[in-house]
């Protein structure tokens, strides 16, 4: 009776609607965010993943002498051992099964840090490597460093002669027309290459001489080897031009021109001192950094450049719980704080005063410090565009500026205007759009870092087996979509700069997104795992750029997202994806990926399509499954892997686990509130 009676008089509180749950969520999720912001303002992160970074390291301390601490040399192995596969090699990256490059170059790694050849697990790495062709087999790159190392002879490794850096520029062929990060990864090769240097010889030299190969290295036919590749490393067969082209310049090696190659290596060498210059030491990537070491050595052991190098190692290096790695850049801080901005802002949680304000806040700063405020010194001498105005992928030191990053940074720049204490100045803002404007490809579409310099058969000449798509500048659907957006919002804000232009370029990018959207509807996204990724990009970009959302590119986009959603309500894409370049199911749904879908069916729905009320349902059920696994501190658990580069090599993006999300709720949350604005009163929808 006295329970009946209670319940009449105070009935059950009614379950929390899925938008209550939301607003709830964010508000745990948030929290674990803020408190991991550094002071500057950005957002540190682990961006591990690719495992031939180390070992090019590594080689490079060992042949200039310098020594490593006992704790690097504790964290690293730890590391190494960490990835080591089930089967005793290393992959490419550390989802991926064992290849020849991973796991000769990882097996020097270990020996390089002192563990002996009797040990288990290297004998197991070993054991593997000889039954799938020993080191003879070793792609490209591997071949260069173990040339470096004195562990392959230099006729067994492909001719990088500098000289192609002294052909006319207008040549397709120049150097400075490849993708930026081909051309400076090739650069110091050329001039270690043309000066086949080769370290002193060592005693662990001569024993891994005798541990790489399946027969006696005296007897091992180096010429033969230059053209062999274990065939389970290989993602692009050299095709029969690079051959023809290989073989042309291997003549052409047997008798250099003295005169002509010190020219070249001079050459190279005033190129190389300019990146470093320009980069702080960091050069643009991990690859160059390790070779910059000891190309700056071999010019002047005792010279600044190489004391600068050696300081400069730190912002690679990241130590995890897994161990010390070489990360895939110098950070990814610019473009995870643009878009740790955006999930905030979206949530409208941090409109009034308050410790979210100051995150937000704190996080502006960062994007205004890294703004690149200036080109590179004499940058047509060093083959770069452009930058000032631009925003790079980590620093602005590093100064290798993004389009996307700036599309991005120009969103949040613009987005954040009205409310925080010193806005970056209009005139900064002009220069972004500026850039933008500068670097549209012909095409239509926008690649990441420059605008595209070679044509498209160069990629026919790929001498680095395990990539694709590394010779020339392309447009990427994640790119294209950025800038439309920035340069939408720009012209929404700032009306009147450069306005035909800007809706001439918008209607450009738009045509290129749909002239690249699959007959399935989904995009290939080029840098995150992977349809998912793209289609969401696709979607945002083409509403942005003012395509209905009951246009055939919309539907089929959404109808593709809702084709693929699973019976836990969520999304779940293998990185086999970038890999096959068809949908690969991971086993289990992700958190990133169920965000990302839910991101893009909820602005399909917020721009009103036809079929929002399918959309929404199917975007709450992919909340429901973001709120089921959020854990108990508000965090979200690392899933698999989420960030890939050149088709093959997988990348870590740590923040993303709960950056991305955060931002989806954010959404969700904002459109069951039914309000459109974020902090300040800013407009978040993207119309
Ligand atoms: C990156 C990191 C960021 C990434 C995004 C901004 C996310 C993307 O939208 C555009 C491309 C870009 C800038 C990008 C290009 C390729 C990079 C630089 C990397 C994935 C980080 C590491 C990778 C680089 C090529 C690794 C070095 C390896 C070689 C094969 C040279």
């Amino acid at each position: 009776m006295l329970i009946a009676r209670e319940t009449e008089s105070s009935p059950q509180p009614p379950a929390p609607t899925l938008g209550e749950r939301a607003v709830a969520a964010l508000h745990r999720g948030v929290a674990p965010l803020a408190a991991r912001q550094a002071a500057d303002g950005h957002w540190p992160g682990d961006y591990g993943g690719p495992l031939f970074l180390l070992p090019g390291l590594l080689i490079a301390l060992y042949v200039t002498g310098t020594p490593l601490s006992e704790h690097r040399r504790r964290r690293i192995t730890a590391y190494l051992w960490h990835t080591q596969t089930d089967e005793g090699g290393w992959g490419l990256h550390i989802a991926s099964p064992a290849t020849v490059f991973g796991t000769a170059l990882n097996y020097v790694a270990l020996r390089l840090l002192g563990v002996p050849r009797t040990e288990e697990r290297l004998r197991r790495a070993r054991a593997w490597l000889l039954a799938h062709g020993g080191a003879e087999g070793v792609p490209s790159w591997g071949k260069f460093w173990l040339a470096v190392l004195g562990v392959y002879r230099w006729e067994g490794v492909q001719p990088v002669p500098p000289e192609l850096w002294l052909l006319p520029r207008q040549l397709p062929l120049h150097p400075s027309r490849l993708w930026c990060h081909t051309r400076a990864v090739y650069l110091p090769m050329s001039y270690l290459y043309g000066r086949r240097f080769v370290a002193p010889p060592t005693q662990l030299v001569a024993e891994l001489r005798d541990e790489l190969f399946t027969r006696p290295w005296d007897a091992l036919d180096w010429s033969a080897l230059r053209e062999q590749v274990a065939s389970g490393d290989l993602y692009r067969a050299p095709s029969s031009a690079l051959r023809g082209l290989q073989r042309v310049l291997a003549l052409h090696e047997r008798r250099p021109s003295s005169l002509l190659r010190q020219r070249a290596l001079a050459f190279v060498l005033d190129q190389v001192r300019r990146e470093d210059e320009s980069t702080g030491y960091l050069t643009i990537g991990p690859v160059s950094k390790a070779l910059h070491l000891v190309v700056v050595w071999l010019a002047d052991p005792a010279s600044a450049a190489f004391q600068r190098h050696l300081e400069r190692l730190d912002d690679y290096l990241w130590d995890g719980a897994d161990g010390m790695k070489m990360q895939g850049y110098n950070g990814s801080q610019l473009w995870d704080t643009a878009f740790a901005m955006q999930a905030l802002l979206e949530s409208g949680l941090a409109a009034q005063p308050g410790p979210l304000r100051e995150v937000l806040q704190r996080a502006y700063r960062f994007l205004d410090a890294n703004q690149v405020r200036q080109d590179v010194p004499e940058r047509e001498r060093h083959f770069r565009d452009a930058t000032a105005g631009m925003w790079p992928f980590s620093t602005a030191e590093q100064g290798w500026t993004v389009s996307d990053c700036t599309g991005e940074g120009l969103k949040v720049a613009l987005r954040c205007a009205s409310w925080v204490e010193r806005p970056i100045g209009d005139d900064r803002l002009r220069l972004a759009v500026d850039r933008l404007l500068e670097q549209q490809n012909a095409d239509g579409g926008w690649s990441e870092y420059e605008r595209a310099r070679g044509p498209a058969w160069l990629e026919r000449l790929n001498p680095a087996e395990v990539f694709g798509d590394i010779m020339v500048g392309h447009s990427y659907v994640e790119c294209t979509s950025a800038c439309v957006q920035g340069l939408v919002l720009h012209r929404r804000e700032r009306p009147g700069y450069r306005a035909a232009e800007l809706t001439r370029a918008v209607a450009r990018g738009a045509e290129w997104i749909g002239r690249r959207q699959r007959a399935d509807g989904s995009w290939y996204g080029g840098w995150g795992i992977c349809f998912t990724y793209g289609t969401w990009f696709g979607v945002e970009g083409l509403l942005a750029a003012g395509e209905s959302p009951a246009s055939p590119a919309i539907t089929r986009a959404c109808d593709f997202l809702l084709g693929k959603q699973r019976a836990d309500g969520g999304w779940g894409e293998s990185y086999r994806s970038c890999v096959e370049a068809r949908w690969v199911e991971e086993q289990r749904t992700q958190a990133v990926q169920t965000a990302w879908a839910v991101l893009a069916l909820l602005a399909a729905a917020e721009h009103g399509s036809p079929r929002s009320a399918s959309y929404r349902a199917a975007a709450e059920r992919g909340v429901a499954l973001l709120l089921a696994r959020q854990g108990e501190d508000g965090a979200w658990p690392q899933e698999a892997i989420s960030g890939v580069f050149n088709r093959t090599c997988m990348i870590h993006y740590d923040n993303y686990r709960d950056i991305m999300p955060l931002w989806a709720l954010s959404r969700y949350a904002r459109l069951a509130a039914g309000t459109t604005s974020g902090v300040g009163g800013e407009p978040c929808s993207r119309t």
